[in-house]
């Protein structure tokens, strides 16, 4: 038996919760085109042949401004240090950006050999990917590298399969049927998270957070969740109410129909909103989402 800890860094938008949902085979992360969409270290777990692999999904490496960005930060490079193996995912239609001339920047001082996944590569022309690959093979000595599409899943179960023959010997960490690890809370929080980032723009999702204040199984075999949306300010609020109640009601809906599907069973969502004009200051939150409150 094999158990191996591989950690999935990048900058933001790269691909990474795409590419643990895709290495996985099931939904464990959310997904926006948004940047900064992951906010905490969340674990995924596959299983390949007699290999467990518990893949850590990190948020994107960029250069923190708020509190909650440098926990963010902290937290994506704390994720590569607990783990054996290192996978960088760079977008191959951005290419070499000052953000992951950065990264490259700090991988290379901790001489480390990381694995190099080119994801995204259904969005550019072949030849250009080797030119790529090479810069970024100048400036960090990479294991290997990979060519990859998170979203269509071409190059997955061959980066799959290699991290699987890296993982050294020994127990698994999870039972084999559990693919997160992931408070129900938490996830249930993520899931009306993602959709406020789906469906309201600009600034406004990164004004909000979202709380699971209660999470009641019934006896019936439903559950009953209440959840609350932090916003910073009033305006934000209206805006996430929307006319008549509209846009809460779109949220709840899409949110609610996600539960269900994943847990198989029915729902009762209640949404709150509430301006907290400091969530990002409160250190409960950080804890609740598993980050460290950083000064
Ligand atoms: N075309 C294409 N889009 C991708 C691919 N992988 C991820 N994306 C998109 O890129 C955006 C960011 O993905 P996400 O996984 O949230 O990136 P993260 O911030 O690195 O976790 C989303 O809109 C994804 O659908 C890919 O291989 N091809
Ligand atoms: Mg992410």
């Amino acid at each position: 038996m094999r158990c191996g800890f591989v950690a999935l860094i990048g900058a933001p938008n790269a691909g990474k919760s795409t590419l643990l949902n895709a290495l996985v085979g099931t939904k464990v992360a959310i997904v926006s085109h948004k940047v900064q969409t992951t906010r905490t270290r969340l674990t995924g777990i596959a299983i390949a042949d007699e290999t467990q692999l518990v893949f850590i999904d990190t948020p994107g490496i960029f250069k923190p401004r708020r509190r909650l960005d440098r926990a963010m930060v902290k937290a994506a490079w704390q994720g590569s240090d607990d783990a054996e193996t290192t996978v960088l995912l760079v977008d191959a239609r951005k290419g070499l950006t000052d953000e992951v001339s950065a990264i490259l920047d700090t991988l290379a001082d901790a001489g480390q050999t990381p694995i190099l996944a080119i994801n995204k590569v259904d969005l550019v022309k072949r030849d250009s990917l080797l030119a790529l690959s090479a810069a970024l093979n100048e400036r960090v000595d990479f294991a290997k590298t990979f060519m990859i599409s998170a979203l269509s899943g071409d190059g997955v179960d061959d980066l799959r399969t290699h991290l699987a023959q890296l993982a050294p010997e020994g127990p698994w960490m999870y039972p084999e049927d559990q693919v997160a690890d992931i408070t129900l809370r938490l996830l249930a929080a993520e899931v009306t998270r993602e959709k406020v980032y789906l469906n309201l723009h600009d600034e406004l999702p990164y004004a909000i957070s979202v709380e699971t204040e209660a999470f009641e199984e019934r006896r019936d075999g439903s559950a009953k969740i209440e959840q609350v949306i932090h916003v910073e300010r009033d305006s934000q609020k209206g805006m996430v109410i929307g006319k008549g109640g509209s846009m809460l009601k779109k949220l709840g809906a899409a949110a609610r129909a996600e539960m269900q599907e994943m847990w198989g069973h029915k729902v009762h969502l209640f949404l709150h909103v509430r301006v907290t004009p400091n969530w990002g200051d409160d250190k409960g939150m950080y804890r609740d989402i598993g980050l460290d409150y950083v000064d």
